[in-house]
């Protein structure tokens, strides 16, 4: 049963009480909506009427998504995409999924490894690169990400690559400096090509936190979508909603696995009717 399940049955089938108005609240809570968002959807369930119960409460979910386009801003000739979030939310995972789902939809892809603080971290980028056929551009060892990023293109605009994909290394949204490095970043790669997209990636496990988090980043790089990861290890659902609500951002994809495959575009009309499934 979705998150308002229950809620549905019980405003088309019976009366509610207040004691049942207070169970659904107490639901709501415990599933990463946040108590403002649960105030907000129990003040608008309170005046839909029983025989339209679904439609309506369908209705007022809608309200709370993001009206930004969910479908990724592919330019010609070259689409930039970075991938940036605080540490281990699953960018580097997220990046390499991505490329592959582009990669199946005809696109030449080129992936950055713009996380150069640790090594493994470009390991673990061109083991991803390798499996899925997908070139990946690096620095040396401890080499400036913007450096990279430049590089990388280049690169992309020498070789007619359709889509640049560039991972950055996880940082803490309350350090300034790494805060800064990201529109350095930014700013490098439109000396050659402008990046249309700044994919913000949230671990959904993480519920209210990863919303402070989107905050920051959103006030240091101008950030066009989310991906949500781990969805697969949050049974609670209600977290794509509340962070649209809060940063009217667009979820672009979700994460459900490890696996490579394990990605997906963002259906809001398919999230929304699980929500409401009885
Ligand atoms: N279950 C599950 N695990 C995921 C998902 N996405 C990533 N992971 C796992 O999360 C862990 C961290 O993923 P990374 O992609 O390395 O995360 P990162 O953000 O690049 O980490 P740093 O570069 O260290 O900041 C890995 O074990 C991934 O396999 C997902 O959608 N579901
Ligand atoms: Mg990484």
């Amino acid at each position: 049963m979705g998150l308002f399940g229950a809620l549905v049955a019980k405003l088309t089938h019976s009366q509610i009480s207040d004691l049942d108005w207070d169970q659904a609240k107490r639901d709501l809570l415990t599933s990463d909506i946040g108590p403002t968002l649960a105030d907000e959807v129990i003040q608008a369930a309170k005046k839909i009427k029983g025989d339209d119960a679904r439609a309506g409460l369908m209705a007022v979910l809608s309200q709370f998504l993001s009206e930004k386009p969910r479908r990724l801003d592919l330019a010609t000739p070259l689409s930039v995409f970075l991938i940036v979030g605080i540490n281990g939310t699953g960018k580097t995972t997220s990046a390499a999924k991505l490329a592959h789902y582009l990669k199946k939809d005809g696109k030449d892809v080129l992936l950055g490894a713009g996380d150069t603080f640790r090594a493994a971290a470009v390991e673990q980028l061109q083991t991803w690169g390798t499996r899925i056929g997908v070139d990946v551009i690096s620095g040396k060892d401890q080499s400036e990400p913007a450096s990279v990023a430049f590089d990388a293109v280049q690169h992309a605009r020498d070789h007619l690559r359709d889509v640049l994909i560039v991972d950055t290394a996880g940082r803490l949204h309350n350090k300034s400096d790494l805060m800064n490095e990201l529109g350095k970043i930014k700013r490098v790669i439109e000396k050659i090509a402008p990046v249309t997209e700044v994919l913000l990636v949230l671990d959904a496990t993480t519920g209210q936190n990863a919303l402070t988090q989107a905050r920051v980043f959103s006030d240091s790089v101008a950030v066009t979508g989310l991906i949500l990861t781990k969805t697969d290890g949050s049974a609670k659902g209600g977290f794509a909603l509340a962070v649209e609500r809060e940063m009217a951002l667009p979820v672009k994809f979700v994460g459900t696995g490890e696996a490579i495959e394990d990605f997906f575009p963002f259906d809001s009309a398919t999230y929304l009717q699980g929500l409401l499934e009885e």
